[in-house]
Formats: C-alpha cells, sequence, structure tokens
C-alpha cells in the first residue's frame, strides 16, 4: 500500500516542470556563488590587471556573504534536484550515442563538483579540515571551473526542454507545488539558521551559525605561536628612502585615528568593530615614501603559517581608513586580535587582515 502510494506520489511529482523549476534555481544560485567566490580569489591573488577598490567598506562583507550564503542554499535545492531525475540514471539503453554520452558524462561531472564543493564549503565553515585531505582553498578553486564548464554544457543541453517547459502556462499541480515550497521553506530556514554570522541582528535565530561572537577569533596567539611581547618590539617600516623602527610608545604618540571597519572572513562570518591606531599612509609618510602611489608588504611577528603577511595595493595604502591598529572597542588590543599591531582596512577579506604586525616593507609600482 505503502510503496504503492509512494510510487504514484513520485511519479507525479517528478516531471520535466519539476526538474526544469528546480534547474533554474539551482542555475541562479550556482551562478552567484560562483561570480562571488571568483571575487574573492582574484581579491586574494590579484592578477596584474586586477583593481579592487577600498570603498564601499563593506563590499566584500557583502558579496562573501553572499557567496556563503547562497552556496549553503543549493543543499536543499542540490537534494530535491537529485531525487527528481535519479530515475533517469537508470534509463535504458544507457548511452544513445556519442552526444548522449558527452551529455551522460557532463552531467556526473556537474553532480560530483557541486556536492564537493557545497560539502568541502560546509567542511571549510565549521572548520573540519581533517575532513579534506587536501588544501581546501585550491581544491575549491580549480573544482569550481569543472562545475561551470559542466554547468554550461547542461544548461546548453537542457535549454529546449526548460523553455518548453516554463513557457507553457500549465494547471498547478497541489503536491507538486507543496514540494517546490517545501524546497524554498528549507533553503530559507538554512539561510535564517546561517545568516546570523554575519547579519548581525538575526545571531539570535541563527542557530546553525559557526561563529556567532561579537567579534570571532579565527587564530589564537598561542595557536601562531606569537610569545610575550617585550619592551624590544619594534615595528619596522622599510623600503622608503629611510628605514624607521617604533616602539609602542612611538607609535602612541603618533597622530591616532579611530574606523569602524568590519572583519569579514572568508568563511562568510563577519563582524564591525571600533579600531583606532595609526593611519597606514602616515607611517609610508614618515619612512620617506610616496603614500599616493606605495604598495605594502604587511608582515607578521608571526614564523610560519599561510596568513602571517599580505600585500596592500596602493588603492588600500592610501586610503585613510587603513590603520595600524592599536586599540578595538577602546580597550588596547587582546593577544587574540594581534597585540601589539594589527592591520585593519577597508573593504578587503579577514585573512589579509594581518595581526601581531612586525614589519612593513614598501614598494612601488613603477
Ligand atoms: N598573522 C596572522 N594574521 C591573521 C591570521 C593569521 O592566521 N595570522 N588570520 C586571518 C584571518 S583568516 C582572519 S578572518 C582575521 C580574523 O581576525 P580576528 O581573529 O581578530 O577576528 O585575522 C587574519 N589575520
Ligand atoms: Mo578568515
Amino acid at each position: 500500500m505503502v510503496r504503492l502510494a509512494v510510487a504514484a506520489l513520485s511519479s507525479t511529482l517528478r516531471s520535466p516542470r519539476l526538474t526544469s523549476l528546480l534547474g533554474v534555481a539551482l542555475g541562479v544560485a550556482f551562478g552567484v556563488c560562483f561570480v562571488t567566490g571568483l571575487l574573492s580569489h582574484l581579491i586574494q591573488h590579484p592578477p596584474g590587471w586586477f583593481w579592487w577598490p577600498s570603498r564601499p567598506v563593506q563590499l566584500y562583507r557583502f558579496t562573501q556573504g553572499l557567496h556563503v550564503a547562497t552556496g549553503l542554499a543549493t543543499l536543499p535545492l542540490l537534494g530535491v534536484k537529485l531525487w527528481a531525475v535519479y530515475p533517469k540514471l537508470f534509463g535504458w539503453p544507457p548511452v544513445r550515442g556519442i552526444l548522449h554520452a558527452a551529455e551522460r558524462a557532463s552531467v556526473a561531472v556537474l553532480v560530483a563538483a557541486a556536492l564537493f564543493q557545497v560539502v568541502g564549503g560546509l567542511f571549510n565553515v565549521y572548520h573540519w579540515y581533517g575532513l579534506m585531505p587536501f588544501f581546501f582553498t585550491t581544491g575549491h578553486y580549480w573544482v569550481a571551473w569543472l562545475a561551470v564548464g559542466a554547468l554550461l554544457v547542461h544548461i546548453a543541453v537542457q535549454l529546449p526542454v526548460v523553455r518548453g517547459e516554463l513557457g507553457r502556462g500549465k494547471p498547478a499541480d497541489p503536491a507538486r507545488r507543496r514540494l517546490l515550497t517545501g524546497t524554498a521553506a528549507a533553503a530559507g530556514l538554512i539561510t535564517l539558521a546561517t545568516a546570523g554570522q554575519t547579519v548581525r541582528w538575526l545571531t539570535p535565530v541563527s542557530v546553525l551559525a559557526p561563529r556567532r561572537e561579537k567579534l570571532p577569533v579565527n587564530r589564537t596567539a598561542a595557536a601562531a605561536g606569537i610569545g610575550v611581547i617585550g619592551p624590544d618590539y619594534r615595528l619596522v617600516v622599510t623600503g622608503g628612502t629611510r628605514e624607521i623602527a617604533l616602539d609602542l610608545a612611538a607609535l602612541n604618540a603618533l597622530d591616532q585615528h579611530t574606523a569602524e571597519l568590519p572583519i569579514a572572513c572568508v568563511e562568510g562570518w563577519s563582524a564591525t568593530a571600533t579600531w583606532s591606531g595609526v593611519r597606514l599612509r602616515d607611517l609610508v609618510t614618515l619612512a620617506g615614501g610616496d603614500p599616493e602611489r606605495a604598495e605594502v608588504l604587511v608582515e607578521s611577528l608571526q614564523q610560519g603559517g599561510r596568513y602571517r603577511a599580505s600585500e596592500l595595493p596602493a588603492e588600500h595604502v592610501r586610503d585613510p581608513l587603513t590603520l595600524l591598529a592599536l586599540r578595538v572597542d577602546g580597550q588596547v588590543l587582546p593577544p587574540d586580535h594581534g597585540y601589539p599591531v594589527r592591520l585593519i582596512a577597508p573593504n578587503r577579506p579577514g585573512v589579509l587582515q594581518t595581526k601581531w604586525v612586525g614589519r612593513l616593507t614598501l614598494r612601488e609600482r613603477s
């Protein structure tokens, strides 16, 4: 009885129209996710032609929040879509010719790549690195191209079907409408349950958001191997016409400025704080560099690790909001937020907001 009912239900629910609707929703979500992800990659590994502004200060926070939110929202869509089409896997004959074989292969690549991206992204957001035997960012980047290539082939092949299905006004089937509403609701719930990590007024309802603290810490001072900062600490600025080395008293004696800026982690969490300290452009001037043209390499006291250094393009160096912060929210920086000095610049990924800064090297692009 139950089996029959389920069979009857699925036969009415599974239809080219349902598959088309889910496909369009997935296509849009993946498209947004791909473009925002590519942008994040370009900002972190800028090729010569690439330019990224320092304003609006919240832009990266928005694009990366969107990247993670659209990625997570694809989970239920992907689940239902795979359910809607999987009987096709067992269609007979398995291959009806060269084109058909190519199409099936592209679908296999698409499904595998999509699952890899969404599941890998999820692991990354929740810091389950142990489950990934490779460096996440590299895998995520290259598989994204694979997914998009396969997606474009898939769209090209299926477009006529989708057009036919969605162009024709059809009487709505209540059961199918319920399924679609349920899928949309699941995507909405996932979004609500996680968006609070970046849309801060949603934090109370975002029970699945992994980083709900007011200002999360990505890597602690202990984890980065930063010991006690003694009186011999100096911030060294080189590459200008004179090298300078400033101790904490000297840094505190310079003009102090305040900026309200977010840390926007690639993992999707973000939080705004009030930072104060010395303008980077003032330090460039002090060291005999040109604050309008200099680019700056920012290095941490941290000995190793992928995120021990970052580079600031001229756009960000000259921005008066770019600070070497000594304080956050009116307090001396806590060790975990980068004591004695950290970089905070507008419209940049969190990974580039270097903590425990020890050295700045000026460069001028010729
Ligand atoms: N030296 C150093 N700076 C670093 C990191 C690091 O691992 N080492 N992590 C970065 C990352 S990934 C983020 S998101 C921010 C987080 O800053 P917070 O811990 O003060 O919130 O610091 C950045 N600065
Ligand atoms: Mo981060």
